[in-house]
């Protein structure tokens, strides 16, 4: 089993002992542990990928950042509840918020938000309503942040073109066994090219507004209490400049389909409209003035365009075997990508032409 060395509990948590680390295992990139320490208190350790951010310390520094802004916007709380509300980033005894071990990697530390769960896929309307409000209070909260103030943690992140470009290089480097394997799939990405590069036209052209987003908004990034309330928005790691677009689409992509984002029966993923309505509705809610009608026009084609680049992403790690995502079996980014194109076409039955 995987732990964490004393010296990384040691270099943030100095007065505590350590009792026992868990490795959680939902994401596909960091390292992540529940620590906790002998006074009972529980932390979140998280061991950050150099090859997948190239400035981790950059990182760091703008969830901080972010993170320090949204718990001045709740001092009318107390602290104990604010630290449920608002992640937590423990500043070591030398001032920093972070660790570089003796491996080169860097660690960060949270306090570990107690009294929540989270969902890898949703079932209830009213979680996908919750959800929309926590994620619409994110973007509200921020929205007086300037994201100039942020380092850009993987340029292009959700740039179409630049997806593109990879999958374009990777159809070339790939092996034939893996491209045969994936035909259908490299020609359903292929016909929506120019639909799903809109979005992007928009940004270029300075038509949509440039904000805080957090480009990471699955489902399972959202905390709720133990009553099904939206509680706290984690996993930040992605924070930086963006258009409102990518977090509503990404959210949108996990809490309306019906199966987890790699269920292989494809029967089980379906899009589900009242989940979107529903989430839409929250969202709408939490933002208030802060949305414009500009943005809000262009919400359906958002939520294709994020299935559609996760699907593309998936793919073109498939056909680069499997360089960038954790996987668990050889076949798992393409079953990833087989589940987001059937996303497609269910979004597409249900919600019709958006674009
Ligand atoms: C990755 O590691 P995790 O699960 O937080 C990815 C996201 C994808 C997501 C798909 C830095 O996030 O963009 O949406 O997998 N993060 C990065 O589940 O590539
Ligand atoms: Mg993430």
């Amino acid at each position: 089993m995987k732990s964490i060395s004393e010296d990384v509990f040691k270099f943030f948590l100095p007065e505590e002992n350590l009792v026992s680390a868990e490795e959680l295992t939902s994401g596909h990139i960091n390292d992540t542990y529940l620590v906790k320490g002998a006074s009972d208190k529980r932390y979140i350790f998280q061991k950050i990928n150099k090859d997948v951010f190239p400035d981790v310390p950059g990182l760091i520094m703008n969830k901080v950042q972010v993170s320090r802004h949204l718990h001045k916007k709740h001092t009318h709380l107390p602290v104990s509840e604010r630290e449920r509300r608002v992640l937590t980033f423990v500043r070591s005894h030398q001032g920093s918020y972070h660790y570089w071990d003796k491996n080169g990697n860097y660690w960060n530390v949270t306090l570990f938000v107690e009294k929540s769960q989270n969902f890898e896929s949703v079932e209830d309307k009213s979680i996908a309503y919750e959800g929309g409000k926590l994620f619409g209070s994110f973007i509200r909260d921020t929205e007086d942040f300037d994201p100039g103030k942020l380092i850009e943690v993987i340029p292009k992140f959700h740039d179409m073109s630049f997806r593109f470009d990879q999958f374009d290089q990777a159809l070339k480097d790939s092996s034939a066994k893996r491209r045969e394997r994936a035909k259908n799939l490299i020609e359903k990405a292929l016909a929506l090219r120019t639909e799903m590069q809109l979005l992007e036209n928009l940004k270029d052209d300075g038509a949509i507004r440039i904000r805080v987003t957090h480009n990471d908004t699955k489902i399972s990034n959202a905390l709720f209490d133990h009553d099904g309330k939206g509680l706290c928005v984690i996993d930040t790691d992605t924070i930086m400049p963006g258009i409102i677009h990518y977090d509503f689409g990404d959210a949108i992509r996990t809490i309306c389909n019906t199966a987890r984002e790699d269920e292989t029966n494809l029967d089980l993923v379906n899009f589900n409209k009242e989940y979107y309505d529903s989430y839409l509705k929250g969202y709408l809610e939490a933002l208030g003035n802060s949305v414009s009608a500009m943005e809000r026009k262009y919400f359906p084609l958002a939520a294709k365009t994020m299935i559609f680049i996760m699907a593309l992403r998936f793919l073109t790690d498939y056909l680069n075997n499997d360089v960038y995502y954790k996987t668990s079996y050889p076949e798992h980014n393409l079953d990833r990508s087989k589940n987001q194109f059937k996303l497609i076409d269910s979004f597409d039955s249900v919600m019709g032409k958006v674009s």
